[in-house]
C-alpha cells in the first residue's frame, strides 16, 4: 500500500482489513481468520481484523529481538531524528488518521478523533526531542575509581492499547519506548484496530524491519501469549483493571517491569467560593462528554458544595443539554457514540440501576441524533445524577460511559475525604479562588493528578498515571521514558 493521504475512511478501512504488521509487511494471521470491525455510529462493518494467535505473536517478538539488537547501538540522538522524522510523516497523515478513528470507534471528528491525530504526532516529537536526555551519571565512590551509570535499553516492549484513544494511548507507549532504544510490539483493542494499524505502517517507512510490529487479536488468544513471551521484557498496558491484574501476575511469573494504567473515578471539587462559570466548563470537558465519557480521567464524581449544587447542576445541564449528538464524521457533531454493544449495554445497566437508587434524579441531557442512517447507533444521552448516596455502584465503579453524580457537601473536609473514598486514584481538581485551600486539597488528594480551576489541559511533558486500582507506573515525561522504558547499569573502574 502506498502512504499516500487517502482521505476516504472507509475505503482505507478496507485497505487496511485482515493484516497484522510484522517484521516490517503486512501478513494474515496465521489462523487465517478475521473478526468484523465494526463502525458504532451504524452497526455496519467496515473491515476485518486478522485475528491474531500464538504464533503470529512469536513471529513478532522474535523479529523485534533481531531488530532491538541493532536499534539498541545507534545513537539516541540518531534514533531521535528518526523519530523526528516520523512524527512530521504523521502529522501530515494526521486528518487520515482522524477520520479513520472516528469511523471506527464512533468518536466525534471534530472534538474528539482530530485532536487525538495531532497530539498522536506530537508525543512522537516530544520524545524525540529527549533523546539526548538518554544520560548517565558519575557516582563518587572514591578516589581510585571511576564509577559511572548507563541507560540501557530494556530490549522487547509488549504496548497492549484499548480502545478509547487508540492512537495517543499507543503512542504514549511506542514513542518513548523505540527513543530509548527498544523494539515494541503493540497489541491493538478488538474494537479498534485500523487506525494503529495505519500509524504503524507510516512509522514503519522510517524504521528498520522489525523494530515495531503490530497484531490483533483478542485479549486472551493474542494478548495474552505476547505478554507470556520469554523475550517480552517489560510490559506497557491501558485497559481495565480485571485485565491490569492478569497481566500483572503474568508480569510476576517473570519479573519483569509493568506500567498500568486502569482507569479511575476522578473527582471533581468545587469550592463555595469557586467561579461557577469556569467551574461548569471544567465539569463539561472534565467528563469528556464529547467521548460520551469514554476517558480514564472522567470527571465521574462532581463534587460541589452545597450552596452551589442546583445552580451548578441547572447550568450544567443547560451547557450540556447544547451538545450535538450524531454522526461523528459531521464537523457539527460534538458527541459521537460508545465503542461497542458490550459497553453499550454495561453503561445502560448502571443508568438503570442508578435510577432505580432512591431519592436519585437522573437528568438526561442533549437531544439523540434524528437520521435513520444512525439508528442503529450507539448514542447514549449524557445523564446527570443527583441524589445518589455515596455508597452507591454509580459511585464507586467506573461506569466509562456519559454518567456523572453530582454529590453535595458541607465543608472541605468533607469533600477531601468523598473524593479520597474511592478505590481508585487517577486524577482530581479542585474549583477555588483561595489558594491556601486549594493547595491543601493538593496536598491531600489520593490522585496522579490534580488540577487546579482547570481540566484536561495537559501535554506529554507531564508525568501520567495514578495509585491505588488506577494503576502503576507513569506514562508521559522525561522520567516514564528514563525509569520505565530503561535500566540503569552501574560501571565502577578501579584506578589504582
Ligand atoms: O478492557 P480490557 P475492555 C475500562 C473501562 C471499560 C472496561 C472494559 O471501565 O468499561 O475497562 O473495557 C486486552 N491479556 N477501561 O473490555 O479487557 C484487550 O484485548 C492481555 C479503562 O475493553 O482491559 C485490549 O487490547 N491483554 C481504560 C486491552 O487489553 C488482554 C481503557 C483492554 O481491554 C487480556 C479501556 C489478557 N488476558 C477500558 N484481556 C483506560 N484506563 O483508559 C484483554 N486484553
Amino acid at each position: 500500500m502506498e502512504l499516500h493521504p487517502n482521505l476516504d475512511p472507509a475505503k482505507l478501512a478496507l485497505e487496511l482489513s485482515g493484516k497484522h504488521l510484522i517484521d516490517g509487511v503486512f501478513c494474515a494471521a496465521a489462523s487465517g481468520r478475521n473478526f468484523d470491525v465494526v463502525n458504532p455510529a451504524t452497526g455496519k462493518k467496515i473491515g476485518e481484523a486478522a485475528d491474531g494467535n500464538v504464533e503470529d505473536v512469536d513471529r513478532a517478538v522474535k523479529a523485534a529481538v533481531t531488530a532491538q539488537r541493532a536499534w539498541g547501538k545507534v545513537n539516541a540522538r540518531d534514533r531521535g531524528k528518526i523519530l523526528s522524522d516520523a512524527a512530521r510523516k504523521l502529522s501530515d497523515h494526521a486528518e487520515e488518521l482522524a477520520l479513520l478513528v472516528a469511523l471506527e470507534s464512533g468518536k466525534a471528528l471534530r472534538t474528539e478523533s482530530r485532536p487525538e491525530g495531532n497530539a498522536t504526532a506530537d508525543v512522537f516529537n516530544f520524545f524525540a526531542g529527549l533523546a539526548s536526555e538518554l544520560k548517565g551519571e558519575t557516582v563518587p565512590l572514591k578516589s581510585t575509581a571511576l564509577t559511572y551509570t548507563v541507560r540501557e535499553p530494556v530490549g522487547v516492549v509488549a504496548a497492549i492499547i484499548p480502545w478509547n484513544a487508540p492512537m495517543l494511548l499507543m503512542a504514549f507507549k511506542i514513542a518513548p519506548a523505540l527513543v530509548a532504544g527498544n523494539a515494541v510490539v503493540v497489541k491493538s483493542a478488538e474494537e479498534t484496530p485500523l487506525a494503529v494499524l495505519r500509524v504503524i505502517q507510516i512509522l514503519n517507512a522510517f524504521l528498520p524491519p522489525g523494530l515495531l510490529s503490530i497484531v490483533s487479536g483478542d485479549g486472551p488468544g493474542c494478548g495474552g501469549p505476547l505478554v507470556a513471551h520469554p523475550a517480552v521484557r517489560k510490559v506497557t498496558f491501558t485497559g481495565s483493571v480485571e485485565t491490569g491484574k492478569i497481566i500483572y501476575r503474568a508480569a510476576a511469573e517473570k519479573i519483569i517491569n509493568v506500567t498500568l494504567e486502569l482507569g479511575g473515578k476522578s473527582a471533581m471539587i468545587v469550592m463555595a467560593d469557586a467561579d461557577l462559570e469556569q467551574a461548569v466548563e471544567g465539569a463539561v470537558s472534565g467528563m469528556r462528554f464529547t467521548r460520551q465519557g469514554q476517558s480514564c480521567t472522567a470527571a465521574s464524581r462532581m463534587l460541589v458544595h452545597a450552596s452551589l449544587h442546583d445552580v451548578f447542576v441547572e447550568k450544567l445541564k443547560a451547557r450540556v443539554n447544547a451538545l450535538k449528538m450524531g454522526d461523528p464524521l459531521d464537523e457539527k457533531t460534538d458527541i459521537g457514540t460508545v465503542i461497542s454493544r458490550p459497553q453499550y449495554a454495561k453503561i445502560l445497566s448502571y443508568i438503570a440501576s442508578g435510577k432505580a437508587e432512591k431519592g436519585a434524579v437522573a437528568h438526561i441531557c442533549a437531544a439523540m441524533p434524528t437520521d435513520s442512517k444512525l439508528a442503529e447507533g450507539l448514542f447514549i444521552q449524557p445523564v446527570i445524577f443527583t441524589g445518589v448516596p455515596t455508597t452507591s455502584r454509580l459511585i464507586r465503579e467506573e461506569i466509562f460511559g456519559p454518567v456523572t453524580c453530582v454529590i453535595p457537601f458541607s465543608d472541605v473536609e468533607e469533600a477531601i475525604r468523598i473524593a479520597n473514598d474511592s478505590d481508585f486514584g487517577l486524577a482530581a481538581t479542585v474549583w477555588t479562588k483561595d489558594l491556601k485551600i486549594a493547595l491543601n486539597a493538593a496536598n491531600t488528594l489520593e490522585a496522579g493528578l490534580v488540577q487546579i480551576n482547570q481540566n484536561q489541559v495537559a501535554g506529554p511533558n507531564i508525568s501520567y498515571g495514578g495509585v491505588k486500582l488506577s494503576g502503576v507506573g507513569k506514562e508521559l515525561s522525561l522520567e516514564s521514558m528514563l525509569e520505565h522504558f530503561t535500566h540503569k547499569k552501574t560501571v565502577i573502574v578501579n584506578l589504582e
